[in-house]
């Protein structure tokens, strides 16, 4: 059995993603972002980070205690090397799987994250920060299409590289990015999409995305604004 400690953001929807695709029995821990319920001493000591998603594996690979994993690339690559699925077995084409990982867990994923908290949350103004990483989501998803003109997955094959980034790409909607300008990576987010696994994510009753996570300009109330990038968040921290 293996808790999903989540929240139905594009990060979350990789690890859904991934449990579906492996038909593991798996129970789903939700949090509320808003509320800080992830700013907790409970849960800094399953993710020393205060981040979601994190699973805890009670049947780990190699045996002995229940095992948390935190970093959806990490949880990825322990999935993935456990069940011997979704990676590549050879070491070029395995290279090529994981760098493609690093580059949506580096470059992707905390780029159209900045982009999505400047033109989504933050206060009115901000225009270089907007500019900056409005530019760097749009370049890295000119990166994808590139790759994706050459191949029908970033590895090759269908593998955890396309589990971590399909979600991220599926919200550049929100930060004004129309994909139908890239015509390999359309057929790609249909492709995915179109497994039944990841509709199975999409769509479960515990890990689909609430509408208020969907909404192009969110108003959050001082509380929520606290929890998520104020001083609640700091002071997570320095949680013992
Ligand atoms: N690099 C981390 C990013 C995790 C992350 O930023 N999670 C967001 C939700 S998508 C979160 O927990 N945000 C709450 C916060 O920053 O307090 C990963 O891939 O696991």
């Amino acid at each position: 059995m293996i808790d999903l400690h989540y929240v139905a953001t594009a990060n979350g929807m990789k690890i859904a993603i991934m449990l579906q695709e492996l038909g593991l029995d798996y129970r789903v821990i939700n949090y509320g972002l808003f509320e800080g319920e992830h700013l907790t001493a409970a849960f800094k000591r399953i993710n020393p980070n205060n981040k979601l998603p994190a699973i805890i594996d009670h049947d780990p690979a190699g045996g002995g205690d229940p095992l948390p994993v935190f970093e959806t690339g990490a949880i990825l690559l322990y999935l993935a090397e456990k069940s011997g699925r979704f990676l590549p077995a050879g070491p070029r084409d395995r290279a090529v799987a994981q760098q493609w990982l690093f580059w949506q867990m580096a470059g992707l994923g905390p780029m159209h994250g900045q982009a999505h908290h400047f033109l989504r949350y933050a206060p009115d103004g901000q225009d270089y920060g907007k500019t900056r990483y409005a530019n760097e989501a749009l370049r890295l998803l000119k990166v994808l299409e590139y790759r994706l003109a050459q191949a029908d997955y970033l590895a090759g094959e269908y593998s955890i590289a396309d589990m971590a980034t399909w979600p991220w790409v599926g919200g550049a909607a929100l930060i004004d990015i129309d994909i139908t300008q890239f015509p390999a990576m359309a057929d790609w987010v249909e492709r995915v999409g179109a497994r039944p696994a990841v509709q199975a994510a999409v769509a479960g009753k515990d890990t689909a995305v609430p509408p208020e996570y969907l909404q192009k300009h969110a108003v959050l109330t001082p509380e929520q604004w606290s929890n998520m990038f104020g001083e609640k968040l700091l002071a997570a921290s320095d949680l013992r």
